[in-house]
Order: structure tokens, then sequence, then C-alpha cells
């Protein structure tokens, strides 16, 4: 499988990996119309003193009692996790060595969804969490810096897996920023660890 690791000296020293080519295109065309069943929802978040809704839709799946909440805000309830949700989620293992026991679905309906600059620190994932990022649909821009440092730009293609490692989240911020393009939907699951739950 093609791998890209982002150590070279040409590109800045990123701690992640990036597999274009993760699922085959069947695989993603089946999964992506799996996961345009899933059970989406519109969040709200506080920010600023005021509460507005989440420039995207959000599911998640999980583990039993794996509840997450972000941005001190909010707060999501895993469903069980569907048989396709769970085999994707063995075989991230299998090629990463990394465990997961949540993923956090994402729909981009349109160049107006997006996620603003952020890092995934939140404490019940643990320290230094490991994050697998599926990507499925249209492509859309993904970008990451250093906390103080300029951005590099990706385009996360359709299948693609890109795995944010142990450290990435303490030292490195990312976005998928919206876009005035004419796009069409994209949707992006990352699977994460989690301290709590049962096991
Ligand atoms: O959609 C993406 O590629 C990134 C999603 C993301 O940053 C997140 O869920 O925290």
């Amino acid at each position: 499988m093609q791998q890209l690791n982002l150590f070279t000296e040409s590109t800045p020293v990123l701690p992640i990996t990036y597999y274009p080519d993760f699922l085959t295109l069947e695989q993603a065309n089946e999964l992506y119309q799996h996961c345009l069943k899933l059970e989406w929802q519109q969040n709200q978040i506080r920010m600023l003193g005021k509460t507005l809704p989440v420039p995207r839709l959000e599911c998640i799946y999980g583990d039993y009692g794996c509840d997450y909440l972000y941005s001190n805000s909010v707060f999501l309830k895993p469903l069980t996790w569907t048989d396709n949700l769970a085999k994707l989620r063995d075989s991230i293992t299998k090629l990463t060595g990394y465990k997961f026991r949540i993923v956090i679905g994402n729909q981009y309906r349109s160049g107006q969804d997006s996620i603003g600059w952020h890092s995934d620190n939140e404490a019940s994932m643990g320290f230094n969490p490991a994050i697998a990022s599926i990507s499925l649909g249209c492509v859309r821009k993904f970008q990451i810096k250093p906390r103080n440092g300029k951005p590099t730009d990706f385009w996360l293609e359709h299948g693609s897996l890109l795995v944010m490692h142990p450290g990435c989240q303490s030292t490195h911020l990312h976005q998928v920023p919206k876009t005035n393009k004419v796009v069409s939907t994209r949707i992006n699951l990352t699977f994460r660890p989690h301290t709590g739950g049962g096991r």
C-alpha cells in the first residue's frame, strides 16, 4: 500500500502518515453509502457567549459509556458500532497498531461546512492519543501547522487514511477550511481512543 511518511527534507516535519489508497474505490464507495445512512445530528456549540450550530453534521459510534465532550460544550453519546464501522476500526488497528474505542463522523454538506483550527486534546482520550481519519466523497483541503508555525495543505482523497500519531495533538493544530468553490458532500470518520466506559 502506498504510504507517505511526511518526514522528508522538502516538507516540514509532520507527525502524520497519509495512505491515499487505504480503501479500494469499491470499498470507499460502499462505505460512503453506508455512512450516508448513519445517525447524523446537527449539534449546537457555545462560543464567545453565543450558541451556534456546529458548521457540519456529526455522529458518534463506539463502546458503551465512552461519552465525548468537546469544546466544553458539545456532548456526544456513542451509538453501538455498526458492523461496517467495527470492521473498518479493526483494519486500521491491524495496519497501525493503534486501538480505538469511538469514531466521530463529520459530514460537510457544502463548502460552507468546515472545522476551524483546533487540536483534539480532550482528556477523555487519554495522554497523546493517536487519531485515524478516513475521508470519503468530495476531496477537501486539510491544513496542519505547528502551534506557532505555517500551515501545510493536503487534499484528502476518497478512501484515504490520515494517521495523526501520538504527540500530534500537543504540538500541532489542524482544520478543514470553508471554500467558496462548489463542492459536494464529504464524510470524515475520526477513530479515537477513550479512557472511560466498560471494556
Ligand atoms: O474532516 C477532517 O478531515 C478533520 C476532522 C477533524 O479535525 C476532527 O474531527 O477533529
